[in-house]
């Protein structure tokens, strides 16, 4: 399709800041396909209440929305005000997002104890310290047991912790001391992962309460059963089950797919299925069969979170983050990408029916019209992984080759910063980081975390704020999203340290490491939280009075606000660029901004400028370095 040059350029510089992902929408426009950025466009203009949060479908006396400035209507059909409307929507997307988080956890644990009962196929345990380490957390015997034992042992215990009736989750008690008797104070510890989540749905639910502080407060504690709860366990497990991450090289962008060699993008979350077909890309046969379909070989490279759990790992390449998706297959190279779960656009099969890509689904759970549904289960899941990988290479044949465009330069990064390594390479204390913010040579750190949304032009918002922040001898470390914008922009390789000032750039140089830290993907704030915690508990401090700061720049996700709200709960301030929809309730706007303070000594800032947000962040930064008297 003829697309004016002049046009190309224009919209693909305003969609995407990096060059290798404009040259894709460029291709994707002139091929005519319809992108995530067509679609927001065809939605102009978004409805006002839905923006102000002050619409509500919950019940059939409604819809209702409310007038947003002082008229009629000012309740809706119940009786609703616009304070308890948006406090029950945020509630709302908030389980949402923790659900996602922990019901990832808990199939990444059951993934555990079927391997430990030797009913899995494929699966290791591969990290037995940390088994150990956490098993006696739990108060689980470790001396002269098996692993599998112990992590039979360990499964049951982090199994029950979803419904448990203990009335708190045992991981809580990583968080200092300080922290958790704030969260008693305030009776926001969480009781139980599934719990807080059934509760917040009992809670939106028309009349079972109006006061909209008593809704946020459960929304924060909701929160913290993820944080502390759910994705924590998702990323022990993990470890245990694949290893923790140590750091290590690998590439970045469009650019990792290969010309001559067939290419699997693996696009989600969770790490159970991917792994397995990391193992299988290696079998003789399969590659024995990719040669006969005349590719050199198998390409696998990551997409999103499930692309950072193994680029944390195995340094595997990855794709891109999640305004990638489409531009991956709109490359025209990709025979297959696998989905899991989380962040995969409903629309992904018409997508892919513009080229050959076939679009395998594998979670019974997330199923898609036009996929080929390839079900994964742990006691045949290296079966299905090499069903998926033949699957690809037969389908290498179809690719046009005169459709295929595959930007040709791919972007080293640097990975793999666990708060294990973090701490690893500081010689397992974080003395020397302490004394580095002391003596004033980094002035505190900022965790960026989150997504992409077209709203912001891809990137943007992540890249401008993590160079503002280094800049001012911040630290950053991210995950998710966020991590893949940094790495696609040069930002985690060490040479980066140059942009920074002069004292975090004399620290990373010795150390030899970025000035931005890939911690994983987005369960893996959980590490975020370690990293804070340890750090705190060195200085027998809270995790609120540290100079930290969190940020979600491009965020879109209901997972995101959970991550931003179990930011602010353990004590951490964090600002969100893209607005929350509660601006239809200047009650429920100052709680969260303000009112929050004096409750938690943290709250929310919402912030779109990304150098404003920076400044925010510093200013933030200074007052803890004040309070603690640095
Ligand atoms: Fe309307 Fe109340 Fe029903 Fe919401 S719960 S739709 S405000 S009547
Ligand atoms: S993939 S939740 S878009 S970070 Fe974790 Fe990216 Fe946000 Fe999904």
């Amino acid at each position: 399709m003829y697309v004016d040059p002049k046009v190309l350029k224009e919209e693909s510089e305003k969609r995407s800041l990096d060059k290798t992902d404009q040259e894709i929408v460029q291709k994707a426009m002139e091929d005519g396909l319809e992108t995530v950025w067509d679609r927001l466009e065809k939605q102009q203009p978004q409805c006002g209440f839905g923006q102000l949060g002050i619409c509500c479908n919950r019940c059939v006396m409604g819809p209702c929305r409310i007038d947003p400035f002082g008229g009629e209507p000012k309740r809706g059909v119940c009786g609703a005000t616009n304070d308890l409307i948006t406090a029950r929507n945020v509630l709302d997307d908030l389980a949402a997002g923790a659900a996602a988080h922990s019901d990832h956890g808990r199939e990444v644990i059951e993934v555990l104890l079927e391997t430990a009962e030797g009913k899995s196929q494929g699966y290791k345990i591969q990290d037995v310290d940390k088994l150990k380490t956490v098993a006696a957390e739990y108060g689980i015997e470790t001396k002269g047991e098996r692993k599998e034992t112990i992590a039979k042992n360990l499964a049951l215990a982090m199994l029950e912790e979803f419904g448990t009736i203990k009335n708190e989750i045992q991981l809580v008690k990583r968080a200092p001391q300080k922290t958790q008797d704030m969260w008693k104070k305030f009776g926001i510890v969480p009781r139980s992962v599934d719990r807080e989540i059934v509760e917040a749905l009992h809670r939106i639910h028309m009349g079972v309460g109006a006061d909209y502080v008593n809704i946020l407060l459960h929304a924060l504690r909701t929160s913290l059963s993820d944080g502390w709860g759910g994705s924590m366990m998702a990323t022990e497990g993990s470890d245990i089950l694949f290893g923790t991450p140590t750091p290590n090289t690998a590439l970045v962008n469009l650019g990792v797919l290969k010309k001559d060699e067939v290419n699997i993008v693996l696009h989600g979350h969770n790490p159970i299925l991917s792994e397995m077909i990391v193992i299988a890309v290696d079998d003789a046969e399969l590659k024995k069969l990719a040669k006969e379909k005349g590719a050199k070989g198998i390409n696998l490279v990551g997409m999103c979170c499930t692309g950072n759990e193994l680029l944390m790992r195995h340094g595997i390449p990855i794709a891109g983050n999640m305004l990638d998706q489409e531009l991956a297959i709109a490359t025209g190279s990709v025979e297959v990408m696998v989905i899991d779960y989380q962040c995969i656009f409903p629309s992904i099969t018409d997508t892919a029916k513009c080229y050959h890509t076939k679009i395998v689904s594998t979670s019974e759970k997330s199923k898609v019209p036009g996929a080929t549904h390839l079900e994964f289960h742990p006691e045949n899941a290296l079966d299905t992984a090499k069903e998926i990988v033949k699957l690809a290479i037969e389908n290498y044949p179809n690719r046009d080759m005169n459709r295929v465009k595959i930007p040709d330069k791919p972007m080293k990064l640097m990975a793999g910063f666990s708060e294990e390594a973090i701490r690893g390479a500081l010689g397992g204390t974080y003395k020397p980081l302490i004394d580095a913010i002391v003596a004033g040579k980094i002035r505190g750190a900022v965790g960026i975390v989150g997504c992409n949304n077209p709203k912001v032009k891809q990137d943007y918002g992540h890249i401008t704020l993590g160079k503002e922040l280094i800049k001012r001898d911040i630290l950053v470390v991210e995950t998710g999203c966020a991590a893949i914008a940094s790495g696609k922009a040069g930002l985690l390789l060490p040479e980066a340290a140059s942009l920074a000032g002069d004292g975090l750039r004399s620290v990373c140089e010795a150390l030899k490491i970025p000035p931005i830290l890939h911690m994983g993907s987005c369960v893996d704030c959980s590490r975020i939280l370690m990293l804070a915690a340890n750090i705190a508990k060195e200085l027998n401090v809270g995790i609120e009075d540290l100079p930290l700061g969190g940020a979600a720049p491009e965020w879109y996700s209901q997972k995101a606000i959970s991550i931003g709200a179990y930011f602010v709960a353990s004590g951490v301030f964090t600002v969100l660029d893209v607005p929350l929809k509660v601006f239809g309730s200047p009650n429920v706007v100052n709680l969260l901004t303000d009112g929050l303070n004096g409750l938690i000594n943290s709250a929310f800032a919402i912030e779109p400028d990304p150098v404003k947000a920076a400044d925010i962040l510093e200013e933030v930064i200074e007052k803890k370095r004040k309070g603690l008297g640095i």
